[in-house]
């Protein structure tokens, strides 16, 4: 019998998680998301959003593949071109990555904003709580005094000074109506989705096909590695990103294993 026999399919801790478990980011990616609907962050269904990505990772090979990692890098060097950048968190983003989105954003300079699909004050709260005890100061998305145009009420709030006045925007794990009512504001708009076929990764200025748990941590290494750069070098990893080879690479690699 292995150790792994003996995991237990709801843990209390991550740490119980081995590390040199074959499915461990799976393992700890699930267990994340449980925790974030107990919590009131995540809501019920983002754990059929996260089925699906689990689905596409164990294709994918639970890798950053090598486009996803240029596409991280011009990410990066969005964001850190950007005058007024933003970091859309919804109860998925919250739940797994918090810590890894406070980091990002002090790495680039942007302001982070809860932007709910399924909007409540008592969620609302939660997530910015969450994010506070991760190290956020300022989170926005509480104002929700601007409306995305083209969409309907709830999933339309946003801050007038947050994703409203935005030049580029990141919107991981989102819902593909709102993904193109954004890109119809001419925004860059970053997107991070496991499934290169869905409606938001399609619409992206720059289609991140990777886990967030793995691409956060990774734009982050990049931003770092960028911050002293010219204006010039941004521009050029900027330019040099093919948005479409970086979704075929993706789907190829879903559908051929190549
Ligand atoms: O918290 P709310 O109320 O804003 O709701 C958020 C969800 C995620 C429930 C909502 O935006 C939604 O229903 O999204 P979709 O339409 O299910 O899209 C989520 C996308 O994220 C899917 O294409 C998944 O494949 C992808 N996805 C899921 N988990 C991950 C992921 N992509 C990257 N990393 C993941 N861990």
């Amino acid at each position: 019998m292995t150790d792994y026999d003996t995991v237990s399919a709801d843990v209390e801790h991550e740490e119980e998680i081995p590390e040199d478990h074959p499915r461990y980011q799976d393992l700890l990616t699930r267990h994340r998301i449980e925790r974030g609907v107990e919590k009131g962050i995540t809501h019920l269904q983002g754990m059929h959003a996260e089925g699906r990505g689990s689905a596409f990772d164990y294709l994918l090979g639970e890798e950053t593949i090598p486009s996803a990692d240029d596409a991280e890098r011009a990410a990066a060097a969005h964001l850190l071109l950007a005058d007024d950048p933003v970091l859309s968190i919804n109860g998925n983003v919250a739940a797994l990555v918090p810590g890894e989105m406070v980091e990002l954003a002090d790495a680039t300079g942007a302001d982070l904003e809860v932007n709910l699909f399924n909007r409540t004050p008592e969620r609302i709260g939660a997530i910015t709580a969450h994010l506070r005890e991760h190290g956020a100061e300022d989170v926005k998305g509480l104002e929700a005094d601007a409306r995305i145009p083209n969409l309907d009420h709830q999933r339309a709030k946003v801050d007038e000074d947050g994703i409203h006045a935005a030049d580029v925007v990141l919107v991981p794990l989102e819902d593909g109506d709102r993904a193109e009512a954004l890109n119809e504001m001419d925004k860059t708009e970053i997107v991070i989705d496991l499934n290169p076929l869905s409606r938001s990764p399609q619409v992206a200025d720059v289609p991140i096909v990777d886990n967030i748990i793995r691409a956060v941590p990774n734009m982050t290494e990049h931003a770092n590695a960028l911050t002293d750069a010219e204006e010039a070098e941004l521009r050029t990893v900027v330019e040099e990103f093919d948005r479409e080879r970086a979704l075929e690479d993706a789907e190829r690699r879903i559908r051929d294993g190549l």
